[in-house]
């Protein structure tokens, strides 16, 4: 007599209802257990199976299985009834479909790659309060990426100090002085007085170019202390508050999507631990479904690569990662991405950072185009003539770009722009 009912998990002729959600998996299955097995225990232990036949199964329960639908070489399609998700609560989601199962001894490897969500799912997330379109108002750029620049060192300088470099970067044309991941409040440069000082740099910064400037500071900490950060940070009229997301986890940034937005604070969402999990192509979870579920708790900004600095994301990720984030529908890569549509719902600034100088501007942009942020970091405080001159040969790179100008030639009238290359040409850090 079978001691188990993993196979009931297990169906190739089931076609998934419009309000099903559809999760496809990357897996591979433990020696001696079949692929068909190992797809009906990920089905199975991610929703109302377990690992033994049960005295009593009320008949009911079996509308609420999931099933194993699909499986193509390594990928497995399984769809998930509606009935078994909290309604509005994408921490549970969690819980469910990238919970235990990658911890199951019946399969070697496994990988969330994505999750289709159906109207019915989507329906009850407010998304992004923004939107791409809300932001640019916001900032008042029109036709050209958001930039910034976050101090570097990441994490060192006083708020003063902070705050000096801020308006460097601000008098160098750039939108936006970010916080490093590991900046929250130190003994050396506490958040309210970062918020103070810089908040005097901002107003002294607009009333000298005209411009709208404004900031990205991490109010990253438990969600009460996140809650009284994000009032500050409204209370001297900055437009964003900036969250490491992984860390400060899916429960916290739920809770901080309505109180920012109430407080009318776009959020800046740092993925810092995302490689922890995302990195490894046989195991963990895709940042494409990171992406995605920021999107539906409704983030304005994440960070989502550059392919051609110094962190790990190729250009084909990027490339999707930026339709994720950006379209109204979402079309299906096989093995990739599922097709999705998101009724409406705002989409979301990607933000490519990371080793990225003048030099490199213009393979970034090829690759996303205009619509994304940009922060250049590094790249401008290592300019031979400091923040506010590397500031300038970065926008200056974007100009070009924009004018279909070889960096070269903008660079024959910027002394600013000759000079980072000069330095840095085209070269690519790893
Ligand atoms: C970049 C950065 C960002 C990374 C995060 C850093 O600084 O501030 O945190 O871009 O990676 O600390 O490395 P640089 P990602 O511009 O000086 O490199 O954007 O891939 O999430
Ligand atoms: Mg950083």
């Amino acid at each position: 007599m079978s001691t188990d009912w993993y196979m009931d998990f297990v169906d190739l002729n089931h076609h998934p209802a419009e309000n099903e959600i559809v999760c496809l998996y990357y897996f591979e299955p433990a020696r001696g257990i079949s692929r068909e097995e190992a797809a009906g225990r990920i089905a199975s232990e991610s929703s109302t199976g377990t690992w033994t036949t049960l005295f009593t199964l009320p008949p009911r329960m079996k509308d609420l299985q999931a099933k194993a639908f699909e499986i193509g070489g390594k990928y497995v399609k399984i769809a998930y009834p509606l009935d078994l998700w909290e309604e509005g609560n994408a921490v549970q989601l969690m819980s469910g479909i990238a919970g235990n199962i990658f911890g199951m001894k019946a399969v070697k490897s496994l990988r969330l790659q994505d999750a289709r969500l159906p109207a019915a799912y989507i329906r009850h997330f407010r998304g992004p309060h923004f939107g791409i379109d809300g932001i640019r108002r916001m900032m008042k750029v029109k036709d050209r990426p958001l930039t910034g620049a976050v101090p570097k060192p990441k994490i060192g300088f006083t708020a003063e100090e902070h705050a000096e470099i801020g308006y460097e970067t601000w008098m160098g044309g750039f939108d936006l002085v970010k916080d490093d991941e590991n900046l929250t409040s130190t003994s050396f440069n506490r958040f309210e007085d970062r918020v103070r000082l810089l908040a005097k740099m901002r107003e002294k910064a607009e009333k000298e170019t005209g411009e709208v400037k404004s900031a990205l500071i991490n109010i990253t900490a438990d969600t009460e202390t996140m809650k009284r950060r994000a009032q500050i940070l409204a209370d001297y009229g900055w437009k964003y508050a900036m969250i490491d997301v992984v860390v400060a986890g899916t429960a916290g940034v739920m809770t901080m999507r309505d109180h920012c937005s109430d407080l009318g604070l776009a959020i800046h969402a740092h993925r810092a631990m995302h490689a922890a999990f995302n990195r490894n192509p046989r195991h963990g979870i895709s940042m494409q479904f990171l992406a995605k579920l920021m999107r539906l708790i409704g983030v304005s900004q994440i960070h989502s690569g550059t392919a051609v600095g110094k962190l790990a994301g190729t250009k084909r990720e990027v490339g999707m990662l930026a339709e994720v984030l950006r379209e109204p529908h979402t079309k299906p890569v096989p093995g990739m991405l599922l097709e999705q549509e998101w009724n409406g719902l705002k989409n979301v600034f990607p933000v490519s950072s990371g080793g990225l100088h003048p030099g490199l501007v213009p393979d970034v942009l090829d690759i996303y185009g205009k619509d994304i942020v940009l922060l250049v970091s590094g790249g401008i405080h290592g300019h031979p003539r400091g923040t506010r001159a590397g500031a300038i040969a970065a926008m200056e790179a974007i100009e070009a770009w924009k004018a279909g100008e070889t960096l070269e030639e903008r660079a024959t009238h910027s002394r600013e722009l000759r000079e980072a290359l000069e330095k840095w040409g085209r070269h690519r850090p790893i």
